[in-house]
């Protein structure tokens, strides 16, 4: 039996995102919680790499990061890699209120986890989901999900998906790939 993967992350509803998607390929996880630091950069692979990095060492063992941002097309990408402080700070109404008037609501979240083991340096998985930001907050759910539509969703936000946004999120594409290069590289652990 294949001992859990460590999943280092502050964040419970990720947390039982990651577990849920990752039960499906057969791989279960741990959630090792951590604050991680994230460096200031421009693209979200560099800033989960550290990450990956920092809890790795922390944890003394393999261990599994991940970094979001939504990605708003008529804000020139902004919140992006700022996605976490946008949220604490303005949330989704103030970011409803940037979008006033704006003629182009289109968004991406993009999701990028980076695996990194003692001796090695870390892979990284990343996926994007296109879509839209809701003219209101719409549906349950946490963080930005009450404003994101993702294509494909019937003009649901993630929020009123409830379990379906795990089939077509950007976690899930990106945990695809991680858990085919796991089972792939017969990785131990
Ligand atoms: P970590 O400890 O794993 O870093 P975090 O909550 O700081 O947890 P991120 O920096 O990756 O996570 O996320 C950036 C922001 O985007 C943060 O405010 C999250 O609440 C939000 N977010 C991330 N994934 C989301 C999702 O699937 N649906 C809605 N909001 C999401």
């Amino acid at each position: 039996m294949q001992k859990p993967l460590k999943f280092a992350t502050s964040n419970e509803h990720k947390f039982s995102e990651v577990s849920a998607i990752l039960g499906d390929y057969r791989i279960s996880v741990v959630m090792a919680r951590l604050e991680l630091r994230e460096i200031q950069a421009d693209v979200l692979e560099e800033i989960a790499a550290e990450k990956a990095r920092e809890a790795c060492r922390r944890l003394d063992a393999p261990a599994m990061v991940e970094d979001t941002g939504l990605f708003i097309d008529g804000l020139g990408g902004f919140p992006g890699p700022y996605s976490a402080y946008v949220f604490r700070t303005l949330g989704n109404r103030g970011v409803l209120r940037l979008l006033e008037g704006a003629p182009d609501r289109g968004a991406t979240f993009r999701s990028v986890f980076a695996y990194c083991s003692p001796r090695g340096s870390p892979q990284c998985f990343p996926s994007a989901v296109a879509g839209a930001i809701a003219p209101e907050c719409r549906g349950e759910g946490w963080g930005y999900d009450p404003i994101f539509i993702a294509e494909g969703a019937s003009g649901r936000t993630y929020g009123e998906l409830g379990h379906d946004k795990n089939r077509l999120s950007h976690r899930r594409m990106a945990l695809e790939n991680l858990a085919r290069w796991i089972h792939n590289s017969g990785n131990s652990r």
